[in-house]
């Protein structure tokens, strides 16, 4: 297929680019850290969203190599950001087929001179089907070295509230389509039930995809204090973050 040629030249010719997208402490009025959100600018097609392109890389084998440079890229982009900052990174469920990833991982903050505890990674239901003791053994590193890690997409897959206990989360992030429309009562029902059980198990809790005020009143009325969402900012290209962050600074 062509997008997949496409991909293994966009690897070799450095094609990709990070954006990054605000958590924002509500409550206290802070921004605590930034996503990090994969984009490809594609020669002929333009920008190609991740949707696309990440499951074409999954397939064909390229995934591990573009997992780790957006690993290298986002920790060296994030140890330029004033320290209280931590940064975000998406890993598909593929990347931890490799029982090297936490030692990727390690020496991708190594090279950066980032803290471990700067450092979080999401990570999706699907991941935990695989069953597998490397993904546990791999997580467990991740926690015992100080990184953060957040169940992405919550509500989306296969949750089985076991999972949440089985592995070493410490977050959860409740996916946009449930804060999408919030006068629905069932979807009201599900925040309601994530943050309880965030609660409980101690765990923390963000909510994505917040677009509105109306939405953010809620989700902090009901004890949601971490948000993420256009409302706030669109994900941004990293030259751009790190003239805002300097500017600030
Ligand atoms: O940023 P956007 O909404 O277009 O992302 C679409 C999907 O791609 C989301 O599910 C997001 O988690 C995923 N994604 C974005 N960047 C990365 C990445 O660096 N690695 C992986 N595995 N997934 C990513
Ligand atoms: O799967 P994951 O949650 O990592 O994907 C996040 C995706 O959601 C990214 O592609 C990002 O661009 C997108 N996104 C972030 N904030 C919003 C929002 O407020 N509304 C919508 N529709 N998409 C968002
Ligand atoms: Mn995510
Ligand atoms: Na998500």
């Amino acid at each position: 297929r062509q997008l997949e040629l496409d991909l293994r030249l966009a690897v070799e010719n450095e094609e990709f680019a990070l954006f990054y997208q605000p958590f924002v402490d509500v409550e206290r009025q802070v921004v605590t850290g930034f996503e990090a959100l994969l984009r490809w600018h594609h020669p002929q097609r333009g920008l190609v969203s991740p949707a696309e392109f990440i499951p074409v890389a999954e397939d064909c084998g390229l995934m591990a190599s573009i997992g780790a440079w957006v690993l290298e890229t986002a920790c060296r982009q994030a140890a330029a950001w004033p320290s209280e900052l931590a940064v975000s990174v998406n890993l598909s469920p593929v990347q931890f087929r490799d029982p090297g990833l936490a030692d990727i991982v390690e020496a991708a903050l190594a090279r950066a001179g980032l803290a471990s505890e700067r450092l979080r990674v999401e990570v999706t239901e699907s991941l935990l089907l695989q069953h597998s003791a490397t993904v546990l053994a791999t997580l467990e590193r991740f926690r015992d070295q100080g990184i953060g890690i957040s169940m992405d997409d919550f509500g989306t897959g296969y949750s089985s509230l076991g999972y949440l206990s089985r592995f070493p989360f410490d977050k959860i992030k409740i996916d946009q389509s449930f804060v999408r429309n919030l006068d629905d009562r069932e979807n009201m029902a599900i925040i309601r039930a994530v943050i309880g059980l965030s609660r409980a198990m101690d765990l923390s809790v963000i909510a994505e995809g917040v677009e509105t005020a109306a939405q953010r009143d809620i989700l902090l009325r009901e004890g949601c204090r971490e948000m993420q969402g256009y409302f706030f900012s669109r994900p941004k290209p990293a030259d751009e973050l790190a003239r805002m962050l300097l500017s600030i600074g």
